[in-house]
């Protein structure tokens, strides 16, 4: 068996679901691509690939030496499981991160790259690199295609799919890309709850709310309420591509859900340890309490509209948000005043009331009159079309501030 067998042969008793090479040439286009999109506003505050497109598009601007591309592909479901249906004060995360899914892919490649090792080649292991276009590398070396959402999908697994490379100095023949496209499906686009798929295999990260997830600072304005119950990640065009249908079936569900009151009661350490895996800048879990704020405001406001969270469970949610209102840390603070004007009612006005008066950070003084003006204008409503609901909130501020 020639090398290119031997890893293949490798590959596939690792369970991988898609193996193929491609050269260590530059990917036409895509440097350019990733600038022309830096340029039109379309990139948010990323950085990772779009910080050197360049290096990005060409491995051999960090790895010399490089001949051959070794790409696999590596299915997470079934294992990723279905979350089932929403249920209050439950945040969701999305199947690529319900567990370390990336261990059984940097495994293959790992020992892929330690048979190259072996056989006196250069080889390095490239996951989620700033120094590689993973999905570039992937559709050159038939692994799949590009899809319309700008995932790349293959017709077993559809969209459900990891991606990593071996980049080495070993010369091993290229696969061929695959002669597949989307055809006439364009179901993830109208799927997206922001708009973010601007055009086919366009993405609008400024509207992405993977992307807000994950990305430090204020979640904008006017995305929180499409961030629904999402803790980390988005799966919506994912669940709404074809190909992938048969991966949603049959599957463990009720995984990937995260209690939002616990999350949001542990400290750093705690968040640390559980949610090793996530991308959390700088080691600091703000952005995923910032994020469980959200989530908590927005499972509590859909319960409440639907009867599905009592009086008590409505105290419970608006005295951990008003210990988040009282916090040094203006995102917390500006996040939670958000919250409280979603969830609306008496008391939530009376805490932002309270904290109008001491808050001395504009931008969190503008969120909190936002949120006051959006308690107003949802109790005219309730008020209007059910007289009387806000009766179950009579919490007065005095009662929320024994929990500051
Ligand atoms: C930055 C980044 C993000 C950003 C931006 C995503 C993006 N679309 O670029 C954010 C944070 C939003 C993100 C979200 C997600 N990500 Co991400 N992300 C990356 C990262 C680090 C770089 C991606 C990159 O360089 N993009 C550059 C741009 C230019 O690429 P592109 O948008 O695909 O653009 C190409 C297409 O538009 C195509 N094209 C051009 N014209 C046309 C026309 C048509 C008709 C078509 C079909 C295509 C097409 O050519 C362009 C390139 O030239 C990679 C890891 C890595 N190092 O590569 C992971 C990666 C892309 N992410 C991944 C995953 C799993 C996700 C999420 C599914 C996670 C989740 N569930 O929340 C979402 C999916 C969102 C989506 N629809 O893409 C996987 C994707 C695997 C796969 N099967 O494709 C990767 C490869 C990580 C990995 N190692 O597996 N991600
Ligand atoms: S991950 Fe979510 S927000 Fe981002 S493009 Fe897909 S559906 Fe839209
Ligand atoms: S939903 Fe349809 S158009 Fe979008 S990526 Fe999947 S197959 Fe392509």
């Amino acid at each position: 068996m020639d090398t290119y067998q031997q890893l293949r042969v490798l590959a596939e008793g690792l369970g991988v679901a898609g193996f193929g090479v491609t050269s260590a040439e530059p990917f036409n286009g895509v440097a350019e691509t990733i600038k022309a999109r830096r340029e039109a506003g379309l990139v948010g505050k990323l950085q990772f690939t779009y910080k050197q497109p360049d290096v990005a598009a060409d491995v051999r601007q960090s790895f010399a030496w490089a001949e051959s591309i070794v790409v696999v592909s590596w299915s997470y479901m079934p294992a990723a499981g279905s979350p089932g249906a929403p249920a209050p004060g439950q945040g969701r995360i999305a199947r690529f991160a319900t567990e370390d899914h990336y261990r059984g892919l940097c495994d293959a490649l790992t020992q892929i790259q330690q048979h190259l090792v072996a056989a006196g080649w250069k080889a390095e292991v490239l996951v989620d690199d700033d120094r590689l276009v993973d999905r570039a590398a992937a559709v050159r070396a038939g692994i799949g295609w590009w899809g319309k959402s700008s995932m790349v999908l293959d017709p077993r697994h559809g969209p459900w799919l990891l991606l990593g490379s071996v980049v080495t100095n070993a010369p091993l023949p290229v696969s061929e890309p695959m002669s597949r496209d989307c055809g006439t499906c364009d179901a993830c686009i109208p799927a997206c709850p922001t708009g973010a798929i601007v055009a086919p295999g366009v993405l609008d990260a400024s509207l992405c709310l993977a992307h807000w997830l994950q990305m430090p600072g204020t979640i904008p304005i006017e995305l929180r309420e499409a961030v629904g119950n999402r803790v980390y990640g988005c799966d919506d065009c994912l669940e709404a591509c074809p190909p992938g249908w048969k991966r949603l079936v049959d599957v463990p569900q009720g995984l990937g859900h995260v209690d939002l009151l616990s999350l949001l009661a542990a400290d750093d350490q705690a968040l640390l340890k559980t949610y090793d895996h996530f991308y959390i800048p700088r080691r600091r879990p703000r952005n995923l309490r910032r994020n469980a704020i959200v989530a908590l405001a927005n499972s509590t406001a859909l319960a409440r509209s639907d009867g599905g969270i009592d009086a008590d469970g409505i105290s419970q949610v608006i005295a951990v948000l008003a210990g988040y209102l009282g916090h040094p840390d203006g995102i917390y603070r500006s996040h939670a005043a958000w919250g409280l004007g979603r969830i609306g009612g008496p008391t939530a006005e009376g805490l932002l009331r309270y904290q109008a008066a001491r808050e001395r950070d504009d931008s969190v003084a503008t969120e909190i009159r936002s949120a006051r003006a959006n308690v107003a204008k949802s109790s005219t409503v309730r008020s209007t079309l059910h007289p009387g609901t806000d009766s179950a909130d009579t919490g007065s501020i005095a009662n929320e501030e024994g929990h500051r």
